[in-house]
């Protein structure tokens, strides 16, 4: 049986030739006037949206950031948990954060309302900061330091997960962050009991 074969010699079928109807139209108009709005929107958001990031990144050796990180924990250390130990920087200074499989070091002990300037960045290989039970996700990759400046905002003890696959304890590589209240008073109970939902850290 012979089959029509069709080539770019015969015209397509169709009415797409004859003039657009009215209706059709009027979508497009709609359609091209939305594009327009998220276009817009992308500007916009960017310098008024509360989301942005501090935007201070800069090349940073790991090892080196390691031992900064180290020799912060050092000078203002006020505690330990399970051999990691608690930190509490003066309002206003630079805060260091590491990530390395499968730890968060140290524990960061903040106050509610005062602005500091966290530096985050990985030993090894890429993490991710995921801030519990908050909404609050960045990427930490080896060699930059991701510098955000951070006003905490609410009291509790607040987990750090990491999301970003990085090997065989992944699962279990959790971090704490503790805010404290502006009066310098030690977290409620009950309100580290609200943020952990019974988790077993
Ligand atoms: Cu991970």
């Amino acid at each position: 049986m012979l089959t029509k074969v069709h080539t770019g010699l015969d015209p397509v079928p169709g009415i797409w030739w004859r003039p657009a109807h009215k209706s059709e139209k009027v979508w497009v108009a709609i359609a091209f006037a939305w594009c327009m709005v998220l276009f817009a929107m992308m500007p916009l958001w960017h310098f008024r949206g509360g989301q942005n990031p501090a935007g201070v990144r800069t090349r940073v050796d790991p090892r080196a950031f390691h031992e900064r990180t180290m020799e912060f924990a050092a000078q203002y250390k006020v505690g330990e948990d399970r051999g990691t130990p608690i930190v509490q920087p003066p309002p206003g200074a630079d805060v260091y954060l590491t990530a390395l499989t499968y730890s968060w070091y140290p524990i960061l002990q903040l106050v509610a309302g005062k602005e500091y300037m966290l530096h985050i960045s990985s030993r090894d290989m890429n993490h991710g900061f995921s801030l519990y039970p908050m909404n609050i996700n960045f990427q930490i990759i080896p060699g930059y330091d991701y510098a955000l400046r951070v006003t905490p905002t609410e009291a509790g003890d607040f987990r750090i997960v990491c999301n970003e696959f990085c090997g065989i304890g992944h699962h279990a590589m959790v971090g704490r962050m503790i805010v404290v209240d502006s009066t310098g008073a030690e977290v409620a109970d009950n309100a580290s009991a609200r943020v952990l939902g019974g988790a077993s850290r």
